[in-house]
């Protein structure tokens, strides 16, 4: 560390280093160069700052060239992602589910791309992708390993197996997964008893729905939502101590205050000295907890800095 650095500099070269993608290294190291020490001591760190910067920038735009069209996924908090077979009704569904207006074709359209959409249910906001058909060229299984929770769609029960058989491996047998039978509305009250009694007797964790009648709708909703392992933890900003914030911070299972900490004031987390916290993580509300306090779904916290 250089001699009479800045604290605002120290930050930045903290947040330099805890840098997960290359556009949060370019901003850390611009934050860097306005606040690195001018005096004459510095130079060879000051030079050394502004040629990492010229080579990322650079970096940044070569993979840019090299991925051409393709969409980035910059993955959410919460990632489910539409698997099944053209025609089942994939981009149908993202377009009930979520603000998203893909292409719905009839039969041998395949979707080249990604399509992203935002589910929004209950405070939360669920990121929901549109693959291309598995056995197109473009399907690209590593989306999948990285996805939070697989969405199957399925026109026939026979559709199952062979799909989940395409995408198993190691990511995805532990994998939350919904099973999706779409087109419901094609069947009889009768046939459609008999479609869930099946599914029930293979231990799928299943929705019967129709994009079409939106019966089923509200119940996947909530089934996607429940397939996410998270806490959800609501946050009163100090200073502003009676807004509550209405969209929560989601966190892993287990996560700490620290964590909830880490992802709203990022670098600025060590200032927090204690909080207080209502909800199922606490014996009473408010009560003043420290920063390795575990925190569980729908806690409010208010931090404290003294
Ligand atoms: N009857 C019925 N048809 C549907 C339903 N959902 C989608 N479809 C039709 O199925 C076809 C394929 O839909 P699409 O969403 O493009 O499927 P994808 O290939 O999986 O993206 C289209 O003709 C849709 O109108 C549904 O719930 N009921
Ligand atoms: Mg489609």
């Amino acid at each position: 560390m250089p001699i009479n650095a800045h604290p605002e500099y120290i930050d930045a070269e903290k947040e330099y280093h805890g840098a997960a993608t290359n556009d949060e290294k370019l901003k850390a190291l611009e934050k860097m160069m306005s606040t690195m020490p001018k005096h004459k001591g510095a130079e060879t760190l000051r030079k050394n700052i502004r040629r990492r910067y010229k080579k990322l920038k650079q970096d940044i735009a070569i993979k840019k060239k090299k991925s051409g069209s393709k969409k980035g996924i910059k993955k959410q908090d919460m990632q489910a992602i539409l698997i099944g077979l053209t025609n089942s009704g994939k981009s149908s569904l993202l377009k009930t589910l979520t603000n998203a207006k893909p292409q719905i074709a009839s039969y041998g359209f395949t979707t080249t791309e990604p399509e992203i959409g935002t589910l929004n249910h209950k405070g939360c906001s669920i990121q929901i992708i549109d693959m291309p058909p598995i056995a197109s060229e473009h399907f690209d299984k590593g989306i999948i390993n990285n996805a939070d929770t697989l969405l199957i769609v399925v026109e026939k029960i026979d559709e199952i197996k062979p799909t989940l058989d395409a995408i198993k491996n190691k990511e995805t047998t532990s994998k939350p997964k919904v099973i999706i039978f779409n087109k419901a509305d094609l069947y009889l009250p009768e046939t459609k008893r008999k479609i869930s009694e099946t599914l029930k007797s293979k231990r799928h964790n299943f929705a019967i729905i129709s994009t079409i009648t939106n019966e089923g709708i509200e119940e996947l909703k909530e089934k996607i939502l429940k397939s996410f392992k998270f806490v959800r933890v609501y946050t009163k900003h100090p200073g502003k101590r009676d807004k509550l914030d209405k969209t929560p911070i989601i966190l892993k299972p287990k996560s700490t205050l620290k964590d909830v900490a880490e992802k709203i004031l990022h670098g600025y987390s060590k200032k927090v000295k204690y909080a207080k916290v209502t909800g199922p993580s606490c014996k009473f509300p408010n009560q003043k907890v420290g920063l390795k306090h575990k925190v569980k779904d729908k806690d409010i916290v208010e931090f404290f800095t003294e």
